[in-house]
């Protein structure tokens, strides 16, 4: 009889696609497996589902989670899990657990932890669980031994992504994620890692600069069969750098035009890569329907950027923005403000970058952030040293909110509201459905700086008050 997994996203406010989950399901072998994926952002008693799949067999059960609020509900479920089902493991994957192993088994519920890369471990933890076996020596987990004490085992080297099999997306019930999404958009993720180094990211941490892609053939053929059962008209690459390798991205275009797929798509560019690629990429690119692309601008000032390690020059962000205009294709910038000790110009060559930007094209969106710091990176080692006290249970992180209540500790109130405002009117001034007076008056706040009595901003959240982000 086979055996049930349950593989179990906590909510989050986005419908993307549970790609780890699918990830990690689809290297299983479902002949031996029963694999249920369980979505808190789909189901509406989650719960409900997980008792029932478990009841049938059930051998493991297994979540992916973020960092903030997803903990506080992974959290919740994995007490109910232990306690309806004590004898079933519970597996905690992702950024989070892998950031930080031995405090996410402190919480009693929670058996295991698979750090990085999960394919390989966690089809090993499962032929361990069911033969009963010791997890001592399966690389790349934490776990409670029978002392109930946390062993961390050796690492587990990354393997290229083209050894797994293509993503089994039966897995997910795909017509569900597009209606929530409001667009026929299939996610994909075309590779795993990124060979950079910035200082405020997690990604060095995990996968320890390491990127593997999948061969253009192989998306080619994994995409136009997923096509011709889904019949989406956009995919969301949501690689960290999708745009690496100048060839892979050629010969990806190229076999989306070779299989006459009517599609758009979106991918992730640094802003050197944009610079970098030649103009027969950028044609073949839009020709295939490269529709948007996310730059991690991050800050305004050169100084700030060396300090992040971005690796970037200003110069990059305005020549990739023009080409992007060239070739009618559409940005969404990441901005980080407020590092740590950043100086109140940095932070206006910042806002004042955007602004050009913003000018440059109705087709630019600006994603504006506060930093916040998270251990595993180099401008973290540099707080703890100074004394910097980060979150020490789940409990805390679970509060964690990178755009919560507490904002920034390095950026004054009065700052916080100035960008705030800036943030509102620059939205306001240069979207494209919005009445022509209001943007006159949001282009004349933003220039003059003057936010004094705002009341379109009080009017607006008035109306449609923002969710809560995470
Ligand atoms: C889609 C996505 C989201 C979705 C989440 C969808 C969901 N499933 O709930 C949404 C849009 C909600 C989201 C939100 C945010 N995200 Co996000 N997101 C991503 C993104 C682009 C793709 C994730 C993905 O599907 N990857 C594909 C899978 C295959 O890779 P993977 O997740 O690494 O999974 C592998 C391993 O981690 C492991 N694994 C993962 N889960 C599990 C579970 C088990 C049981 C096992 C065994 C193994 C395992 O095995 C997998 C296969 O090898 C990543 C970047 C990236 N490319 O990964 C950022 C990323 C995860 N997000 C990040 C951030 C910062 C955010 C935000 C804070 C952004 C913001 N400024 O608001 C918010 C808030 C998060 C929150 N607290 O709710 C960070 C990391 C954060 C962290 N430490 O948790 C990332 C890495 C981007 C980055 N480089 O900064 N995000
Ligand atoms: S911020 Fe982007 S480019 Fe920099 S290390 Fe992280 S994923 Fe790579």
């Amino acid at each position: 009889m086979k055996k049930t997994v349950v593989l179990y996203n906590p909510y989050a406010v986005f419908y993307t696609m549970p790609l780890a989950l699918i990830a990690i399901g689809s290297y299983l072998d479902l002949e031996k497996y029963n694999v249920i994926i369980i979505d808190a952002r789909i189901e509406k008693n989650p719960f409900e589902k997980i008792e029932e799949a478990l009841s049938n067999n059930g051998i493991c059960f297994a979540t992916t989670v973020l960092t903030g609020s997803p903990i506080k509900d992974a959290q919740e479920v994995s007490k109910k899990v232990k306690i309806k089902f004590p004898n079933i493991p519970v597996v905690w994957g992702g950024w989070h657990p892998s950031l930080f192993p031995e405090q996410t088994l402190n919480e009693p519920s929670i058996d295991v932890v698979v750090k990085g890369q999960g394919e390989i471990a966690f089809k090993e933890l499962l032929e361990r669980f069911e033969l009963n076996l010791s997890l001592e020596g399966l690389a790349g987990v934490c776990y409670k031994n029978s002392e109930n004490e946390i062993v961390c085992n050796q690492e587990r080297s990354m393997v290229d992504i083209n050894q797994f099999p293509a993503f089994n997306y039966d897995l997910i019930n795909v017509p569900a994620y597009m209606k929530l999404s409001g667009r026929k958009q299939l996610d994909y993720i075309s590779s795993q890692g990124c060979r950079f180094r910035c200082s405020f990211c997690a990604d060095p941490f995990m996968y320890k600069r390491g990127w593997y892609g999948f061969s253009a053939e192989r998306m080619g053929d994994e995409i136009e069969a997923l096509w011709k059962k889904y019949k989406f008209e956009h995919v969301h690459f949501q690689d960290e750098t999708f745009f690496t390798n100048s060839k892979r991205v050629k010969a990806i275009a190229e076999e989306f035009i070779k299989r006459k797929l009517p599609i758009s798509w979106f991918g992730t560019m640094r802003a050197d890569q944009g610079v970098r690629f030649d103009e027969e990429v950028w044609e073949i690119c839009k020709k295939s329907g490269l529709e948007k692309v996310m730059i991690g601008m991050e800050a305004g000032s050169q100084e700030m950027l060396d300090w992040i390690q971005k690796d970037i020059k200003l110069e990059h962000v305005f020549d990739s923005a023009k080409k992007c205009i060239k070739y009618d294709i559409g940005i969404n910038f990441s901005i980080i403000i407020g590092f740590p000790g950043e100086s109140e110009e940095s932070i206006n060559s910042t806002l004042s970058m955007v602004n050009e930007l913003r000018k440059m094209s109705n087709k630019f969106h600006m994603g504006i952030f506060y930093y916040k710091p998270y251990p595993g990176n180099k401008i973290a080692d540099e707080l703890i040293s100074n004394g910097y006290i980060f979150a020490k249970t789940l409990e805390e992180w679970s509060d964690f909110d990178y755009v919560g209540t507490k904002v920034s500790d390095w950026i004054s109130e009065e700052k916080i509201n100035e960008i705030e405002n800036f943030k509102f009117y620059q939205q306001l001034a240069y979207n494209r459905r919005k009445i022509p007076v209001l943007k006159f008056v949001a282009k004349w706040r933003i220039e003059n700086k003057k936010y004094a009595f705002p009341i379109e901003k009080k009017l607006k959240e008035w109306i449609f008050p923002s969710p809560a982000m995470a």
